[in-house]
Order: structure tokens, then C-alpha cells, then sequence
């Protein structure tokens, strides 16, 4: 089942059928069982395929209310490798090498809701950034229970350079306007994500692959339910909260985005994130 939130309502679609709810979206979500409570007889379409596709294509928005969004870090190896390398002349290296392995996971405030951009939406690099990549990460909604209701996918946009001169740069390289995307819907299974789940990040530059990957979300170190624990440890989320769960495909130390350049993520059985990448316009 996936849940679309568009300006013209949210709609759900099940086996390629529609309906459209115009329920509060922060208490929609929220709901104890999401897929039960969705799938629950009583919501007959209400929109053929035809108009809810075109709806979705013409007027879709990132699916977030009210919620923060949080990241995990160094969920798998070649995230560790990555960040150990770039960060060797800090003398930051040994950290990434010891929250690998280290009971309690790496997790970072990334976004409040208003920068986040949804599908072909643009997102952002830093102007004072010299190396830039985006972080294709299967993203959880997790209800104000604690409990893991969906899946989305998830861009967390990073500055390689600032975070690489030093680990205290975190924040600045990982939050800026517009550095995580979300879309293009709200996956909601009625069992967890399979762990063959695939992840697929293609880079175009003037039309051009110049970056592609797979990655199976089988090869993260930590599970998902853990990643949750560990967030909703000391922190409450009344309307619930996104959580990023790491990258695993991280193009080669020579490559860094350009203004222009699309980003297409692609998760089974959820869809295609594609974000166009830009500087901020000047205000
Ligand atoms: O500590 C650096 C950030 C790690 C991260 O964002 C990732 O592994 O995806
Ligand atoms: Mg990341």
C-alpha cells in the first residue's frame, strides 16, 4: 500500500486502486496500525487510476507533516571505509571506526519539516563546500509509539569536504536548506520491508550516468528496529518522526556533484526519489 500526500488531498493506493481521504495527515500516519486501519473495508475508490496518477504526477508533495526528520550514521562498511578516508588528516578516522562497532549507532538531527524537498523537487549543495554527494538511505516513518509504520525514500545530501576537515562539522555539512529529500510516497507494507530490498542511486550530469549502484538494505550492520530504540530512548515525537538509516553506495573520492546534475533513488515496492541539484538561489 502506498500513501501520497498531494495540494489536492492524500491518496492511498492498494493493488492499482485509489481513494482519496482528506484526514489531517499528521493524525493519519500517527494511527496505531497504519496498513490495518488503511486497508480496513469501508474505503471504496473514490478516484479512478487515471486522475489519481495524474494528480499525483501534477500537484505531489514531500510526505511529511509536522515531524522531524533524524539520520543514522556508519550503518555499513563502506560508509565507515568512506568517512575514515576523508576524514584521515583530522585525525577523525578512529571515531567512524569505533560507532561501527560500538553498541549505541551514530544518530543526527538532519531536517525540520519545511526543508525538506519531495520528489523532482530541487535540493541544495553548499556553496562553501568543495565536494558534495548525495546519500541514497532507505527512510523509516516511525509513529509517536515508537513503532515503524512505513517506508520512504530518503536523500541525505552531504558536504564531504566540511564534514571531512572535522567530525565537529557534522551538522553544518549534514543540515542546510533543502539537504534531504523524501519521496515519493509512504510505503506501508503489511509486514516489515523485506531485507531483499534493493536500493538503486543513478547520478545524470547533461543526460549522462556518470554514478550508478545497487545496494541490498540485507548489508546494514544494525537492524531497523534497533536504530528506532535507540532514537525514541529519551525523546518523544507526538506526531511521529522519519529516520534516514544510512548509505552504502558513496561515489569515488574524485567525484563531487555540479549544479545541474539529477539524482534518481530508486527502492522496491516504494519508487523513484528524483531531485534536481542547484545552489541556493541568492535571497
Ligand atoms: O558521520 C557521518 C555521517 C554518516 C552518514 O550520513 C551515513 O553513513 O549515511
Ligand atoms: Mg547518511
Amino acid at each position: 500500500m502506498r500513501l501520497y500526500k498531494t495540494s489536492g488531498g492524500i491518496i492511498v493506493e492498494m493493488n492499482n486502486t485509489f481513494y482519496t481521504t482528506n484526514e489531517d495527515f499528521d493524525t493519519l500516519v500517527n494511527r496505531d496500525n497504519l496498513y490495518g486501519y488503511l486497508s480496513s473495508p469501508g474505503k471504496p475508490a473514490t478516484i479512478t487510476a487515471e486522475d489519481a496518477k495524474q494528480l499525483i504526477q501534477s500537484s505531489l508533495l514531500p510526505p511529511i507533516g509536522t515531524q522531524e526528520v533524524w539520520a543514522a550514521g556508519v550503518t555499513y562498511l563502506r560508509s565507515r571505509d568512506a568517512r575514515m578516508e576523508e576524514s584521515k588528516e583530522s585525525g577523525g578516522a578512529t571515531f567512524y571506526d569505533k560507532v561501527y562497532v560500538a553498541e549505541r549507532p551514530e544518530l543526527f538531527f538532519k531536517s525540520l519539516p519545511h526543508r525538506v524537498a519531495g520528489h523532482e523537487q530541487e535540493v541544495y549543495i553548499r556553496k562553501d563546500s568543495k565536494w558534495d554527494v548525495p546519500e541514497p538511505e532507505l527512510t523509516l516513518y516511525i509513529n509517536s509509539k515508537g513503532s515503524i509504520q512505513a517506508y520512504t525514500v530518503g536523500n541525505d545530501m552531504s558536504s564531504r569536504s566540511i564534514e571531512g576537515e572535522n567530525p565537529l562539522y557534522l551538522p553544518q555539512a549534514k543540515t542546510y536548506e533543502r539537504s534531504a529529500a523524501l519521496g515519493p510516497c509512504l510505503y506501508i507494507p503489511e509486514q516489515p520491508i523485506n531485507p531483499d530490498t534493493n536500493i538503486h542511486m543513478v547520478i545524470n550530469r547533461n543526460g549522462k550516468p556518470i554514478f550508478e549502484g545497487t545496494i541490498k538494505i540485507s548489508q546494514m550492520k544494525r537492524t531497523l528496529p534497533e536504530l528506532a530504540g535507540f532514537l525514541f530512548r529519551e525523546m518523544d515525537f507526538p506526531t511521529g518522526c522519519f529516520l534516514m538509516t544510512g548509505t552504502c553506495l558513496v561515489p569515488d573520492n574524485d567525484f563531487t556533484l555540479q549544479p545541474g546534475d539529477s539524482v534518481s533513488i530508486s527502492i522496491d515496492e516504494i519508487g523513484t526519489l528524483t531531485n534536481k541539484v542547484v545552489y541556493r538561489p541568492v535571497k
